[in-house]
């Protein structure tokens, strides 16, 4: 490895400098003074990076008046007025990409080869997209309108993504947005704020209050008109009940256990390479992360020794060097449950991957085999670099046992036989399903679970619907706070 350059981070140094590294809450277009704080490491190093604040249920309900006061009039604007602010957005996503990336390596712990080339990239994507559904959205869906104020809540796995995959659609439909994102890497959604500014977009239109999940619940317990949640499905059920019986719109993405289907005629190379993507892209911490490896009896053995020999060759180390390819885990409490639910487990063969593991908050790319399909392993989400894996005999078997999990996110085929894919694909219980291949996102693809992962879709016309009222007048007919 040749190490990160020794000013590659100078620049997200710099900014956070700028800010004293004492965050407040973004609210009706101003950072407000710092509250209580709480602090933000780099899980690779352990350094601080920033303080950042725990906004209170007041905070809360400032942010909520500032977005209600803003929404009418940025509904009000044409959809063309608002495609111009959504361009500028991921315009300057885009020049701002490499201290975006940056900054979300150095508070989540991902490899900067990914934060740049993916997170970002798919970011500016986004914005792009939803720009042009803004443009045609009162000719092709007449008659809709804006939910109002909406509450969004992200996890830290993808902290930019998940902001652009939630705000984007909102925006693009005439809402107002209080967003939180993940008490782990609060930081790229601040600059986002930032970025907002610079692009235009009016005071209150997007708020984003800092905190853990008793400001998630804060917020859930506000005066919205829509909340969407992307996290654990414990959390999940949680806000389900907060919400129920109050007539707010909802949409839940949450864990999954998706199933890596790999059968004796597959390409068995390309299949190895996809699996460093389907489970160590991320360390793991994926909520469609190909977890659960079936691999057909025929070839397990030999499919398995040259993943082995795979694993092996995996780098980890320092997320901003462009050589790793594994990074580190977002927070010691996270590695915590990993390391706890590994060694909890007693059952088959458990292999590490014989390579070097820096100090700190890493975890080796583990593979486990032998693993019984009722097991603890094949039924729970690790969120960790650690896969499990079983085989099957027919094709039936594979779908009997991808389908046996109360999860319901992704799932891949492995086949070089078209037919035999294209009969399992629509068995599967999976929101979404790829054929030789996995983790593949587009904006305009809708994406989203069945059964414990979650309701409703996110990306394409079905998630800009998500953010939209059937009917006008039924919007209209609702008080609106003064
Ligand atoms: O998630 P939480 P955690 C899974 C994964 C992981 C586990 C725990 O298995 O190991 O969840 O991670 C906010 N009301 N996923 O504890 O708590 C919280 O502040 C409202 C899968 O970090 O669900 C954060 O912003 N909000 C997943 C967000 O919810 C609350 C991604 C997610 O945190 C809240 C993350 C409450 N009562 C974890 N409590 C995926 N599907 O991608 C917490 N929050």
């Amino acid at each position: 490895s040749y190490g990160p350059a020794p000013e590659s981070d100078a620049e997200a140094q710099a900014w956070l400098e700028k800010h004293d590294r004492r965050f407040g809450n973004f609210i009706d277009g101003a950072f407000t003074k710092p509250g209580a704080t709480f602090a933000t490491r780099n899980p690779a190093t352990g350094h601080e990076l920033a303080q950042v604040t725990q906004a209170t249920a007041e905070d809360v309900t400032a942010a909520v008046a500032a977005a209600r006061k803003a929404q009418p009039k940025w509904a009000g604007l044409s959809g063309h007025q608002r495609a111009k602010v959504l361009y500028a957005l991921a315009r300057l996503v885009q020049k701002h990409a490499r201290l975006l990336a940056v900054l979300e390596t150095l508070d989540n712990g991902k490899p900067i080869r990914e934060s740049r080339d993916i997170d970002v990239a798919l970011v500016a994507r986004h914005f792009y997209y939803h720009a042009g559904l803004a443009q045609l959205l009162a000719s092709e869906q007449p008659g809709m309108a804006p939910l109002g104020v909406c509450g969004q809540i992200i996890p830290w796995n993808f902290p930019l993504l998940m902001l652009a995959w939630k705000v984007a659609p909102a925006l693009a439909a005439g809402n107002s947005v209080v967003l939180k994102p993940a008490e782990y890497t609060s930081l790229t959604a601040l600059l986002f704020a930032e970025i907002s500014r610079e692009a235009g977009l009016p005071p209150g239109v997007l708020n984003i209050v800092t905190g853990d999940g008793a400001t998630g619940a804060a917020l859930v317990e506000a005066e919205v008109d829509k909340i969407a949640f992307t996290g654990s499905t414990e959390v999940g059920r949680r806000i389900r009940t907060a919400t129920a019986g109050r007539g707010i719109a909802l949409t839940l993405e949450l864990g999954g256990k998706s199933p890596y289907i790999v059968f004796e005629d597959a390409d068995i190379d390309s299949a190895v390479e996809g699996l460093v993507d389907a489970i160590w892209f991320n360390q793991g911490q994926v909520c469609c992360a190909g977890s659960r490896l079936l691999v057909q009896e025929g070839i397990a053995e030999r499919f398995h020794d040259k993943l082995k020999r795979r694993m092996d060759g995996l780098r980890l180390g320092d997320p901003l060097d462009k050589c790793i390819d594994v990074g580190a885990v977002v927070d010691p409490v996270q590695l915590k449950t990993i390391t706890e639910m590994v060694d909890g487990n007693t059952e088959g063969e458990t292999y590490r991957a014989e390579t070097a593991l820096p100090e700190g908050c890493f975890y080796p790319p583990t593979l486990i085999t032998g693993l019984e399909p009722s097991s603890r392993l094949m039924q729970e989400e690790i969120f960790g670099p650690v896969l499990v894996s079983t085989t099957f005999r027919t094709p039936a078997e594979a779908v009997a046992l991808a389908n046996s999990s109360r999860y319901g996110l992704a799932a891949s085929i492995w086949s070089e036989n078209i037919n035999l894919a294209l009969d399992i694909a629509p068995k599967l219980a999976a929101g979404v399903v790829w054929v030789n291949g996995t983790n593949m996102f587009d904006a305009a693809a809708g994406f989203g679970g069945i059964r414990e992962s979650g309701f409703g879709r996110e990306g394409g016309w079905e998630g800009l619907l998500a953010y939209l009222e059937p009917d006008a007048k039924a919007r209209a007919l609702k008080p609106v706070a003064p």
